[in-house]
């Protein structure tokens, strides 16, 4: 494999990376809660862009409607307009929501079953109505058996003391809830001199990663746009056992010296891991940009024949081959240097078009050697004592 070949790492990285979305499992979360409360507005705050409004809605029930997109394997039941007013309506919707979990869990159909519950509680109305704990526990209680995690999300929190008595009166309700976490999805503006910052968007994240089904978390981290921490963590999980990986094989048979750009096909599937974590889309610009920009900052370090003096001084053995321990090290720091470069874009502290400037490419390629130094100096310091 050509040693700068940008062009080939980055369409074998779009190639599995489509593949990889592909079979992405879908993930179905229903919303609920009265009318106003928030839910459109806190569903585009989790999924920003993903499933934005315009997402097409349509009625699986009275009550309930199913928002989709194309290519994106997320599903939300929503249930706009509802009004817990009339007798009628709200043992209509309990039906509705039960009949509609129950059947997707059994009408066989895998990939139907509901994921999770956000049910939504406005703490702008400043009370919580009696008939209002009794439908969150005929709920609770209605998808018991299917084991669908329920969160109560207790929205508009632009007053957090509010939030707080909220909270505790629902908490002493002791329903079979997975938790309660009040958010405020978009800044609240009181006056001219006083608005409240959006918060608890990322504890909300956190919450529903650590409730949903393993088979859908991936989903998740891919989606949601509101916790970048979540997709550091993830990437951090990918880079971690593609190190083990590259380490191990390298380990088994030492890839000769002169071809130290053959770590990077078995890098390339932890490049793909790290960005469906964060992600990004499989356009013709996004990837092959980020793609471009990593590997012209420290493409030469990790994959070329530069790095030879630099690594082997430390590291024990044969001086010309790939041993275990220095392809762990560099796939590492390539893990880890791709996943910031992801951050500092989904953060906006670098632009798309400036990830391929000078002063970034500096940038990266600084933290990429400042990763390599500082696990050089971790072994040797392991080595001495
Ligand atoms: N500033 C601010 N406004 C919010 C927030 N959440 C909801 N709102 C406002 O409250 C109103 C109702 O929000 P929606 O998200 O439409 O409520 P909904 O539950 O989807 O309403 P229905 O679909 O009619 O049941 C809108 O004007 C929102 O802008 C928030 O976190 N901050
Ligand atoms: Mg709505």
């Amino acid at each position: 494999m050509p040693e700068n070949s940008t062009r080939y790492v980055s369409k074998q990285v779009m190639k599995k990376l489509g593949q990889e979305y592909k079979s992405l499992a879908r993930l179905n979360i229903m919303v609920l809660g009265k009318t106003g409360v928030g839910k459109s507005t806190l569903i585009n705050s989790i999924f920003e862009d993903k499933l934005a409004e315009t997402g097409t809605g349509l009625p699986v029930t009275n009550d309930i409607s199913m928002i989709t997109q194309d290519d994106v394997p997320l599903v939300l039941y929503d249930t706009p307009g509802l009004e817990l007013t009339g007798e009628n309506d709200y043992d209509s919707l309990l039906s509705q929501v039960t009949k509609l979990i129950k059947d997707n869990f059994e009408d066989n159909i895998p990939g139907n079953e509901i994921h999770m519950i956000l049910y939504c509680v406005s703490c702008a109305s400043h009370r919580f109505e009696e008939a209002e704990a009794d439908f969150l526990r005929k709920v609770t209680d209605a998808v018991k058996a299917y084991k669908v995690p329920v969160i109560v999300v207790l929205t508009q929190a632009f007053s957090r003391e509010d939030a707080a008595r909220l909270r505790q009166e629902i908490g002493e309700e002791n329903l079979p809830i997975a938790g309660i976490v009040p958010i405020l999805a978009e800044e609240y503006e009181f006056d001219e001199d006083l608005t409240v910052k959006p918060y608890g968007m990322d504890d909300l994240a956190d919450m529903m990663d650590e409730v949903l089904p393993e088979a859908v978390r991936n989903t998740f981290v891919a989606l949601e746009t509101s916790n970048i921490g979540l997709k550091i963590k993830k990437a951090r999980v990918v880079t971690n056992s593609f190190t083990a990986v590259a380490a191990a094989a390298a380990g088994l048979s030492p890839i000769p010296f002169v071809d130290a750009a053959a770590l990077m096909p078995k890098q390339i599937g932890m490049l793909v891991g790290i960005t469906m974590a964060f992600g990004f889309p499989v356009d013709n610009t996004t990837v092959p940009t980020l793609i471009n920009g990593t590997w012209n900052a420290i493409g030469k370090e990790a994959w070329g024949k530069s790095w030879k003096s630099s690594l082997f001084k430390f590291v024990p053995g044969p001086g010309n081959v790939v041993t275990g321990a220095v392809a762990g090290i560099i796939t590492e720091a390539v893990g880890k240097t791709y996943t910031n470069v992801l951050a500092d874009v989904c953060r906006g502290e670098v632009k798309l078009e400036d990830v391929n400037s000078e002063g970034y490419k500096d940038k990266i390629h600084d933290m990429f050697m400042e990763l390599v130094n500082r696990s050089l100096s971790k072994r040797k310091e392991t080595q001495n004592g």
